[in-house]
């Protein structure tokens, strides 16, 4: 059963939820309206027995929940996506799990920063990465796959671990929820929704990258490295608007004014513009962001739309552009296979 009634369901074992997009309302989502994701069934943890262990450093360490939470505490908001986010839009259809375009979601996280707790372990400078594991695991199903079961797994490179990277041990106020990790998760700002793993059990300080299935074989994309594809595991979102209303579908009346409004995010740049297009991409104009930009969450916007007074279909899009001058594509990257899904995503209404 979908225990969050106001989430589309996309599949219960594992559980995979999304937000209808159209119902965007709070800037920092609710804890019931944030989609979950998860690759095997959720773990049933006990948080007295629960230890976070850590691991590839002189003394390996075991800190409880209660440890955890007497050290310094960190507040930060941060906008999650999944890699996957707006995979059924993909022409032609390709495997995994069909999300429409809920797949994110804005929290505000605490807990304690990953950089306190590795020095508290004592993890010296000759670290490469830090590998974060969770307590849930299963076989994989599709190959190429490991022979036995797996846990999920993936890993930060050592400068981000020590940059900003949360072990939360809330959402929103609350203790983490079972499904989004409770009792304790990474919260990895700026890099799509992956690199978060929820029902941490060990970290692990190596001198050499990981190579585990979800660094390796899925969350990976073809890059071109002087003149070679090569395969890289997925970080960074990219930069993206979306249009919560009007929704695809939407009759919208004929020849009125029409506030058309939505979100948009980028990774370490924030956003600094965002346009709409009313006719299919052919011309554009600015919406006006709104509020103050906050650091690692994503900026709602709006924009006013006299709508024509012919009836008759109407193509809608929205297109972000980052500080740095990154915009969204026109058409789908081919080398980024079934995730990073940013380029223009035309909205279909009829007006009437
Ligand atoms: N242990 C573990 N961590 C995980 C996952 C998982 O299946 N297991 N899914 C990841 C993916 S792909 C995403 S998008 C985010 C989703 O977090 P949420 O369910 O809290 O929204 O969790 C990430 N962390
Ligand atoms: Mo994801």
């Amino acid at each position: 059963m979908n225990p969050l009634p106001e989430l589309i369901s996309r599949g219960e074992e594992p559980l995979n939820l999304e937000m209808p997009f159209s119902s965007l309302r709070e800037f920092v989502t609710p804890n019931e309206k944030f989609y979950v994701r998860c690759h095997f069934p959720v773990p049933e943890i006990n948080p007295v027995v629960w230890r976070l262990r850590i691991e590839g450093v002189a003394e390996p360490l075991e800190l409880s929940l209660e440890e955890l939470e007497a050290m310094p505490r960190q507040t930060i908001q941060a906008t999650l996506e999944c890699a996957g986010n707006g995979r059924s839009h993909l022409q032609p259809k390709v495997k995994g799990v069909a999300w429409d375009i809920g797949a994110v979601g804005n929290a505000e996280w605490a807990g304690v920063l990953l950089r306190d707790v590795l020095e508290r372990a004592g993890a010296n400078g000759s670290a490469c990465e830090v590998i974060l594991e969770g307590l849930d695991h299963g076989m994989i199903k599709e190959p190429p796959r490991p022979p036995n079961e797996i846990n999920y797994a993936r890993s930060l490179p050592i400068a981000k671990a020590r940059q900003d990277v949360l072990l939360a041990y809330a959402m929103n106020g609350a203790p983490l929820a079972p499904e989004h990790g409770f009792p304790l998760r990474a919260v990895v700002p700026g890099w799509f929704g992956m690199a978060s793993v929820k029902w941490l059990q060990r970290l692990v300080v190596t001198e050499e990258p990981f190579h585990g299935y979800y660094q390796s074989i899925d969350y990976t994309y073809w890059e071109d490295r002087d003149g070679m594809p090569t395969l890289v595991p997925l970080t960074e979102m990219r930069v993206k608007a979306q249009i919560a209303r009007p929704e695809a579908g939407e009759v919208v009346p004929a020849g009125a004014a029409y506030r058309v409004h939505g979100a948009a995010w980028a990774a370490e740049d924030e956003v600094a513009r965002v346009e709409v297009s009313v006719d299919g991409g052919d011309s554009w104009a600015e919406a006006q962001l709104l509020g103050e930009p906050v650091r690692n969450a994503w900026r709602f916007w709006e924009f006013e739309w006299e709508t024509p007074a012919e009836p008759g279909a109407v193509t809608l899009l929205a297109r972000a552009t980052d500080a740095a001058g990154r915009t969204q594509p026109a058409q789908r990257v081919p080398e980024y296979g079934t995730y990073m899904i940013n380029h223009w995503l035309p909205i279909e209404v009829q007006v009437r």
